[in-house]
């Protein structure tokens, strides 16, 4: 779900490169590839990848023999409790090479009984509410997989089983999206036919992807409500009723529990945090943040009650059969992975629905670091597609953005075909894209209209104002701004948005927002401008002065300015304003739509 950079000649698929090399000389920046001479003088070549969607390499003792052996062996007190699994000194490396196969500690994985118990991880305030089951809707629980290890799989089964009252869970639906492995064959089927729920097993012979997988089993489902999970989870106690409640009492909701975290090398149960709000990238990829001023504001009243994500994760969530087909379920032509929960989202707000997160629902989900599938015709060619279908049908203006800044998606954008997604919009009579930005995700950090997009040049050197490259693992990339020479080509780390809008009679803007991708603000810490995450605080707000070129800090009333010795060349300060030509900048737009 993250995207992270790495060095191209890495092959150690386990270490991410987290560290950012400072760029002294660019050379060429593409969207996946970035080549710079670093300020030790190196020749650097980063790639982009997209964390789990990009196949990691594949392993020469991994033979069929191997891929169809199932070491389901559960030893009862292991991962008990969602502890941590241990793997000996002496089993490390059978435990690496079964890594590959699905990018998660398949031995640990396989020492786990099925049944395992865990902690109930709600907050006091969950687990003292009561609901009526005899009023709450039933659910068809629908699980699409390819290729899943036996293990996680038939977990997620069972802790739906051992934690949904049965009452409500009317049934499971296990789609499998042409697995080859001979143990998800008949032996899944024979050990689902003995378990106390309806389990039904559908197939695809042809490798559908995950989104034509779920709407086979939308098309089979007879419950009152769907909901879907990925094939690696472990849902936690009382889960299902706060998603099934928040249904019945709007109708017109997909609602997505709090995705808790197994760790993919222990698979101890870690909690996550509740405090946050899906969004999305430039690139379009989905994104946690932190919670906003405005969501707290929002929040504070009632800590329990489901909550506004602009954008969900996409694996798990529940939504009303009948809804799901008036708001057109999936685009059927996205395929394998990507995207679909962008396209979603952007879809049912736009067309008058609601996407929360209830924190009172958690649901473990193994997290991987890149995606043990194969991806027929390249992983690029079928993300960038699937977002190109997303941004062509709900971006409006915005969709020109997205192209700019991702040229792959650009090269892919006449060959779609969305003819009957457009008409779809025009029959639910959606909002626009702006009007999402601006009711539905007051956070944003893409352009506007009323908006400066573009570079920050600092007058007397000509040099552009950087933020830190990339990302890497779960965090945003946060660290001091720098001032670099210019390139031509968009680079996301040189552009930023501005939210000061108006300016006043004395040549000054109105304070705003210095933003950056993946909802990076210009902060200042400490005599240093630094990119920190987005907190909505007063003290990331700044202003433009128009007649002397200072872009000064709100709080602290100090200017923006190129570094004077002792500091280091090249980083970014902030000092007392002297109207001196270290601190005067030019805002030079671009044009984005
Ligand atoms: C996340 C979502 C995932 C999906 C994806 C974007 C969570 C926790 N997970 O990535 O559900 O929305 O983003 O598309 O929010 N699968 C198939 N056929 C395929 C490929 C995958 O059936 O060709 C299944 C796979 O076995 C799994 C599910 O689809 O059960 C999601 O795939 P994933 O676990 O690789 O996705 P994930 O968690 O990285
Ligand atoms: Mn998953």
């Amino acid at each position: 779900l993250w995207l992270a950079n790495k060095p191209r000649n890495t092959h150690d698929d386990s270490g991410w490169d987290l560290k950012n090399d400072d760029v002294a000389i660019p050379i060429k920046f593409g969207k996946n590839q970035r080549e710079y001479i670093d300020s030790r003088g190196i020749h650097v070549v980063v790639g982009r990848y997209v964390g789990d969607s990009l196949p990691g390499p594949s392993h020469p003792n991994l033979t069929e023999e191997v891929l169809n052996q199932n070491n389901f062996n559960p030893i009862p007190s292991q991962g008990e409790w969602g502890e941590p699994v241990a793997i000996l000194p002496h089993e490390h490396s059978k435990s690496q090479s079964l890594y590959r196969i699905h990018r998660f500690n398949l031995l640990a994985s396989d020492r786990i009984p099925l049944n395992r118990t865990l902690p109930d991880i709600r907050k006091p305030q969950c687990k003292a509410l009561s609901y009526n089951i005899n009023e709450l809707p039933t659910t068809s629980v629908i699980i699409v997989f390819h290729n899943e290890a036996w293990s996680t799989l038939l977990r997620t089964v069972h802790s739906v089983i051992n934690r949904s009252p049965p009452k409500l869970l009317w049934e499971i639906i296990l789609v499998d999206d042409a697995s080859n492995r001979t143990f998800l064959k008949k032996p899944l089927e024979d050990h689902v036919s003995v378990l106390p729920t309806t389990i039904i097993v559908l197939r695809s012979e042809k490798r559908i992807g995950l989104v034509r997988a779920r709407l086979m089993g939308a098309r089979e489902a007879t419950g009152d409500v769907l909901t879907f999970l990925d094939a690696h989870c472990e849902t936690t106690d009382g889960w299902l009723q706060p998603l099934l409640y928040r249904i019945k009492t709007n109708p017109n909701v997909a609602v997505c529990p709090i995705i808790d975290i197994i760790s993919d090398d222990t698979f101890a149960l870690l909690r996550s945090f509740e405090l946050h709000h899906g969004g999305m990238s430039w690139n379009l990829h989905f994104r946690w943040f932190g919670a906003s001023e405005t969501l707290m504001a929002e929040r504070r009243g009632n800590m329990s009650i489901p909550f506004r994500t602009p954008v969900m994760a996409g694996g798990l969530f529940a939504i009303g059969r009948d809804y799901f087909q008036e708001i057109g379920t999936y685009d059927d032509q996205m395929d394998i992975w990507g995207g679909e929960n962008i396209e979603m989202s952007l879809r049912i707000w736009q067309c008058g629905g609601r996407v929360e997160t209830s924190p009172c629902s958690h649901v473990a989900h193994v997290f991987r670091k890149s995606s043990p599938y194969t991806f027929p015709g390249g992983v690029n060619q079928i993300l960038y597609s699937n977002l190109a279908r997303a941004a062509l049908v709900w971006m409006d203006e915005w969709k020109e953005f997205f192209f700019k800044m991702n040229p792959e998606a650009n090269r892919l954008r006449d060959a779609q075909s969305i003819r009957s997604r457009l008409s779809l919009r025009s029959r639910l009579k959606c909002n626009d894209f702006n009007w999402y930005l601006k009711n539905v995700w007051p956070e944003n950090f893409f352009p506007g209209p009323d908006r400066f997009f573009g570079k920050i040049i600092h007058r007397a050197t000509g040099k552009c104002l950087e933020r830190p490259l990339g990302g890497g693992g779960v965090s945003q990339p946060i660290g001091r701004l720098k001032l670099v020479p210019c390139v031509q080509q968009w680079f996301d780390a040189h552009l930023w948005v501005a939210t000061w809008n108006s300016t006043r009679k004395d040549g000054r803007t109105l304070p705003g927002y210095l933003m950056s991708d993946e909802s990076l603000c210009v902060d200042h810490l400490d005599g240093e401008a630094r990119a920190m995450a987005c907190s909505g605080f007063s003290k990331q707000l700044w202003h433009h002065n128009l007649r002397t070129n200072a872009i000064v800090h709100g709080n602290s009333g100090l200017c923006l300015s190129i570094s004077r010795p002792p500091e280091t060349p090249g980083e970014v300060s902030v000092h007392s304003c002297d109207g001196s030509s270290e601190q005067q900048w030019t805002l030079q737009p671009e044009k984005w739509s």
